[in-house]
Parts: C-alpha cells; sequence; structure tokens
C-alpha cells in the first residue's frame, strides 16, 4: 500500500509538473484528490488494516495529499501569476504615444463673413435688425417704391406663395418694417442680415436663396459723403486698408441718387488683372440715397430727413474675400472645402 500511494504521488506531480493551464490543474486534483480518485480509494480500504498499520499508513496518505496539494498550489499560484503578467502586459499604456484628434468644427465661411461684417457696423453704431423670410408685397415691394406693375417685381422673380405673400427677395423690407416702428422719427441706424429668396437659375454665380446684408441711415443731415465714408470705412477693414473705393452711377427704386459701389481690386491692387477683368476695380455692392417716396412711405418727413441705405450679398463678398469661384460651394457641404476655412 505504501508503494501504490508512493506511486500515485509521484504520477501526480508528473502531471501536475507537465500541466499546461489552471483547468487542467484542477481536472488533476479532482482525479487524484477528489472523492472518486485513487488517494480517497486508499483511505476507504483502511478499514481492513491492522491496528498497528492504520496510523502508518493514515500518516503516508496524509503527507502524499500534502505534498500533491502544495505542488498543485505552486502550479496554481505560477500559472496564476503569468495571467496577471500577461494582463499587465497587454493593458499597458503607452504614454509616449500621440493623443487622439479633438474635432473642433469650425464657422461655416459664410457665417463667418456675416458675422465679421455686423462686427464691423455694430462698431460703427449701428444694431441688427431682423424681420421675416416670408414677407408681405406690401413691405417687400410697395413700400419699396415698387408699386403693383413695376417691373422690377416681375412674377418671374419671385416665389409667390399667395398672392399677397411671397419669399422677400430681398432685406430691405426690415428696413421697411423699422422704420415705421419709428414713427417718423430719427434717427434709424441698422444693418440687416439674412436669406433672401428668387427664382434665378442656380450657376457659379447665381443662387436661389443667399444671404444678403443690407444698412439703412435715416436723420437729420445725412449725406452721401456720410454714405461714402461708411462704406469706405468698410471696404478697408474687409479687404484692406490698401483698397480704395469709386462710386458708379446706377438704378434703383428705393435709392435716388443710387450708385454702384466699386473696390480696387484686391488680387492686383488696381492694375489689371483676370479677377477684375483688367479695369482694376471689382464691384461689391449697391446703394444710394432712400427715395423720398419711401421716407414719406414709412412715416418721415422727408423735408426734414434723408437717409442712405445700402444692399451687399455675403456670398459675394465671401467669395472675393476667401477666392471661392463657386457660389455653391457654399450650400453643398462639402467638407474638403468648410474644413479650409479653420475657426475665423
Ligand atoms: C430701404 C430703403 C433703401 C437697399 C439697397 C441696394 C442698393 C443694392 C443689391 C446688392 C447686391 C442686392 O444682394 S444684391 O443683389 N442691393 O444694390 N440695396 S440700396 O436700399 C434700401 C433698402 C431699404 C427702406
Amino acid at each position: 500500500m505504501k508503494e501504490r500511494l508512493e506511486q500515485l504521488k509521484l504520477e501526480a506531480i508528473e502531471k501536475v509538473e507537465a500541466a499546461a493551464n489552471l483547468k487542467e490543474l484542477q481536472d488533476i486534483k479532482v482525479a487524484y484528490l477528489g472523492k472518486k480518485g485513487p488517494i480517497t480509494e486508499v483511505m476507504r480500504g483502511m478499514g481492513k488494516l491492522s491496528a498497528e498499520e492504520r496510523p502508518v499508513v493514515g500518516q503516508i496518505v496524509n503527507v502524499v495529499r500534502a505534498e500533491i496539494t502544495a505542488k498543485l498550489d505552486e502550479m496554481v499560484a505560477k500559472f496564476e501569476q503569468a495571467e496577471v503578467e500577461a494582463k499587465l502586459r497587454e493593458e499597458t499604456i503607452d504614454v509616449t504615444l500621440p493623443g487622439r484628434k479633438v474635432n473642433t468644427g469650425n464657422h461655416h465661411p459664410l457665417t463667418a463673413v456675416v458675422e465679421e461684417i455686423e462686427d464691423l457696423f455694430l462698431g460703427m453704431g449701428f444694431t441688427i435688425a431682423e424681420g421675416p423670410e416670408v414677407e408681405q408685397d406690401y413691405y417687400n415691394f410697395e413700400a419699396l417704391n415698387l408699386p403693383k406693375g413695376h417691373p422690377a417685381r416681375d412674377m418671374q422673380d419671385s416665389f409667390y406663395i399667395t398672392e399677397d405673400i411671397l419669399l422677400r427677395t430681398h432685406t430691405s423690407p426690415v428696413q421697411a418694417r423699422t422704420m415705421g416702428k419709428h414713427e417718423g422719427k430719427g434717427p434709424v441706424k441698422i444693418i440687416c442680415p439674412g436669406s433672401v429668396y428668387r427664382r434665378d437659375s442656380d450657376d457659379a454665380t447665381h443662387s436661389h436663396q443667399f444671404m444678403q446684408i443690407e444698412g439703412l441711415l435715416v436723420d437729420e443731415n445725412v449725406r452721401m459723403s456720410d454714405l461714402k465714408g461708411i462704406l469706405e470705412t468698410f471696404a478697408k477693414k474687409m479687404f484692406g486698408e490698401e483698397r480704395d473705393i469709386r462710386l458708379r452711377p446706377s438704378f434703383f427704386p428705393f435709392t435716388e441718387p443710387s450708385v454702384e459701389v466699386d473696390i480696387s481690386c484686391m488680387m492686383c491692387g488696381g492694375s489689371g488683372c483676370n479677377v477684375c477683368k483688367k479695369t482694376g476695380w471689382i464691384e461689391i455692392l449697391g446703394a444710394g440715397m432712400v427715395h423720398p417716396n419711401v421716407l414719406e412711405m414709412a412715416g418721415f418727413d422727408s423735408k426734414k430727413y434723408t437717409g442712405f441705405a445700402f444692399g451687399m450679398g455675403a456670398e459675394r463678398i465671401a467669395m472675393l474675400k476667401y477666392g471661392v469661384d463657386d457660389i455653391r460651394h457654399f450650400y453643398t457641404n462639402d467638407t474638403r472645402f468648410l474644413k479650409q476655412f479653420g475657426r475665423v
């Protein structure tokens, strides 16, 4: 029996040492030390031994069990340690790795330009006025000296919703509404940014929806020279101090006299290039002195009050400022285009 136990011990220890993982160790433990194992079987047979033999064999069984258990514990500890080490290796943080890029996003170039223009005029004492994009015919046309039948309010150019309601074709109705609220008392000094809608075919320079920024100053003694000074300041701040402006006669129903305003070419400095079509000048906006009819319709005494107004397309300004060659880039949301502008 003693030899049998010795044999079992050696066999078990050999298997424990050859085990490849914790699962195999557990199986060996059950196989040798479990209730159905050979050692338990030996212990069961001890009843048949003599009184002298029993404590001797019992002692040997205890030693064999203890040695197998010790070997098992040693190997379990080894595997557990190896497992911990592997896990630590796997979860090691390489503090020298570069961090993940955080996408912060940026303003849409059009938003950036509109905000820049707003800031510029706020700095010159203007306030921002807004109004509805779905507008009454009266404010969009009539109040701006464009009576029914006037060629400039051609049905072809406007999105009508009913006979009297349309999508505004310019932000001028905001000025008309604001003047009405002043009840004939100046000053009115506002800029009106916002979306406008025209039944145009979209191409590189036209869009059926675009952003306008218009301005209006109505007070006593407002002169054309005030308009020129304000627009010159705007042009220099927006396109560089070395820019000049020039005013060319034009016609708008709501202003008299009316002008178109050119800026000296920011590409060639005025010597002539492809951008300015060899003229040295680029048109950036329209303007004029508010027509007396418009003042009167808004409740202002045109003998006491005069005013100037101007209007520009924000896309055109952004295209000139950033060298964008197609207005549709602003609406197609191609991130390759939008990302170029960074946080402006
Ligand atoms: C009131 C009185 C007068 C606004 C004006 C222009 C000239 C003008 C165009 C520029 C390019 C429109 O976006 S565009 O196509 N605008 O040329 N706008 S004066 O005059 C007003 C507005 C409101 C009560």
